[in-house]
Order: C-alpha cells, then structure tokens, then sequence
C-alpha cells in the first residue's frame, strides 16, 4: 500500500479550506493507502501561540479529524510533538536545506510582512516539515495550493541528502485538489482564507453555529454583477464561492452554472449557505461526541505508537548514513 502523511497545524479554528484543501482529502485517500495524520502542534508555534489556547486547539484539531469521518483504526493519527524523531530529523534537515531556498519560501514572506522580530523557527519550519514527511518515507501527501512550494523543497532536500549519504528518503509527490486547492478569503479572494486571520469574517470555521455560517455567506464579497459564473481571472469572488458549493454539494461548476443562470446572486448565496451547514452539522454534531467522551486520548497514543515505529526506524537509519554512533 502507497504511503500518505499530512499534518494541520493547531493554531486557530480550522476553516472551510483546511477541510476542502486537505481533511477531505484525507478521508478519502485511508481507504486506499497507509495514512499517517498527524495535529503538527511543533508548526504552531512558529508564530506566538497562548498556552491555555494551542492545547485546546491542538484537542479540538485531533477530535476534527476524526469528526471528519478519519477512522482511527485505519489510519494513525497522533500530536506530532508525541514524536520525537520529527524534531531530531528536522534539525538534522536544517544542515541540508540552503538559507536561499528557505529565503525564497513565500509562506514566510507573508507571515513575516510587517512583523518587527520574527522567531527563527517560522523560517527553518520548512526543513521541519521536510521532515515531518521524510520520516514516513511518505508516497503521497495531501496538502492544498499554499504547501506545494514547501513540499518542492521537502523533494529537493530528499535528492540532496540521498546524492550526499545514498539513498535513504523517499521523494514524495504532492497530492492537490483540482478544485478547492486554495479557497480564498471571504471578504477579499487575493488572500487565501486562514485560521489565523484576525477577522473571522473572513473564514468559515468548522465549527461555526449555522446561523453564523449564513451570517458569513450573506456578506461575503461579490461583484457588481450578477452572474453566477466560473471565471477566476475576472469573478475571483464569486468563482470562490462556486468552488466552495462544489465541494460542499454533488454539483459541478457547470451545473451550478446552470441552475443560477439569470438569477443573481441572492438565491445562490442563500442555498450555498444551506449546503456548508448540512456538510458541517453532522461533523460539529461527531464532534461535539469525541469531545465529550473523552476518546481522543487514547486515539493520539495508539497513533503516536504507530507512527514512532516507522519514524525512530528512518531516522536511526538516515543517524547512521550520515556517520551519527546509533546509541547500542
Ligand atoms: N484556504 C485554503 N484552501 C485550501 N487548502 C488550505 N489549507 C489551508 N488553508 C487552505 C490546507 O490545509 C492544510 C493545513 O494547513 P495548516 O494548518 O498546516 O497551515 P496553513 O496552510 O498555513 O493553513 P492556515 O489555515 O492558513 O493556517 P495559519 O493561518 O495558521 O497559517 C494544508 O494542507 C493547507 O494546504
């Protein structure tokens, strides 16, 4: 079986977008492939995190997972700090990756725009999540649009460490939607809708209450127009909203074309935001279920048991090539 790993950081209330882009994603691919999920609590704090606030988010993640339709007993997930061989092989991949590339990275151009002191560690996370996939020896991962820069690096620095000490890494391929790759935000779709942004107008949570979800519908961005059209290039908002109705019904782009021909934009808002709450509501409702049960902790144990067989094997053997004394 193809091996898949991805991770979601724990850093704000999942999206609309961390669901389209990765989670249901994930679901589908543990039917088909050994998956490795994991809550990447390390990523989190490459910005300032509260204490009292990255452990709720960091349990609110695990429990999404499975809510989201993840079965824990076919695919492992687990808290990535219950690891230790991610950090151990990311600081040995920050002696392999280059300050250029990691300069070049644009995720960290946008999180450090503007910011007066920027904590080294949001500039070599790059080399940590190299890491984090290299560990697995991971075929597939299933990231959406924004990663794929990082996961270009994470296939560069597997080339290089192999051509270096022989081959040890397995170099991966990205595994991106064709649609929902990168859902935009609400109230401007040049930027791409995020946990962390400060206004949460801008994103639909997972676990937002419906009548917030129609809230937030009712007053996403639009154009002057009223035709209800997939064009990116010249409708970025409504086309946006297309791609998320998609996702969240069993209609193509063409057929919610053709079913809002010559009505405008009223109908269409209304009815997308009925269908992203009959998506959510069976997941908030899971959810609300693992909370309360208490489960999720011994789902994360059994995942890190797992998952810590594959990972301490690749990196004693990854500590060996490059001349490391394993301890006997
Ligand atoms: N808007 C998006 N559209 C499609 N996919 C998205 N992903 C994130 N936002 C979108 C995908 O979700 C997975 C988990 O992302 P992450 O939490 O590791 O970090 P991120 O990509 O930086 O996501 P956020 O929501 O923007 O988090 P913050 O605000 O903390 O930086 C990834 O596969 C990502 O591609």
């Amino acid at each position: 079986m193809k091996r898949v790993l991805s991770g979601i950081q724990p850093s704000g209330q999942l999206t609309l977008g961390n669901y389209i882009g990765a989670m249901k994603n994930f679901v589908e691919l543990q039917h088909s492939h050994q998956c490795y999920f994991m809550v990447v609590d390390h990523h989190a704090i490459t910005v300032p995190q509260k204490p009292e606030a990255l452990k709720e988010q960091t349990e609110s993640v695990a429990a999404l997972f499975i809510a989201a339709g993840i079965d824990p007993n076919k695919a492992s997930v687990f808290l990535q700090s219950h690891v230790p061989a991610h950090t151990e092989l990311g600081w040995l991949i920050t002696t392999i990756a280059y300050m250029g590339e990691l300069e070049r990275m644009t995720q960290f151009k946008d999180k450090s725009a503007g910011k007066e002191s920027v904590g080294a560690g949001l500039f070599v996370y790059p080399a940590l999540m190299a890491a984090d996939i290299l560990l697995y020896n991971a075929d597939l991962v299933p990231v959406g649009d924004d990663q794929k820069q990082h996961l270009e690096l994470t296939r560069d620095v597997a080339h290089r460490f192999n051509q270096r000490y022989g081959e040890t890494f397995r170099v991966p391929e990205p595994y991106i939607p064709q649609v929902g790759a990168r859902i935009m935000s609400l109230d401007d779709a040049s930027k791409k809708m995020s946990k962390s942004n400060p206004n949460p107008g801008s994103f639909i949570a997972l676990l937002d209450p419906p009548d917030v979800i129609r809230k937030k519908i009712s007053r996403a961005v639009t154009d002057s127009g009223r035709e209800v059209k997939f064009d990116p290039e010249n409708k970025p908002e409504v086309s946006n909203l297309m791609g998320i109705y998609s996702h969240c019904s069993d209609l193509s782009l063409q057929e919610i074309e053709a079913k809002y021909e010559g009505q405008g934009y009223g109908s269409f808002k209304k009815d997308l935001a009925e269908q992203v709450v009959a998506t959510l509501e069976p997941i908030q409702q899971r959810y609300n279920e693992i909370r309360s049960s208490g489960a999720i902790y011994d789902i994360l144990k059994k995942g890190a048991r797992e998952a810590s067989v594959i990972a301490n094997a690749t990196l004693n053997e990854a500590k060996q090539k490059m001349g490391f004394i394993l301890p006997q």
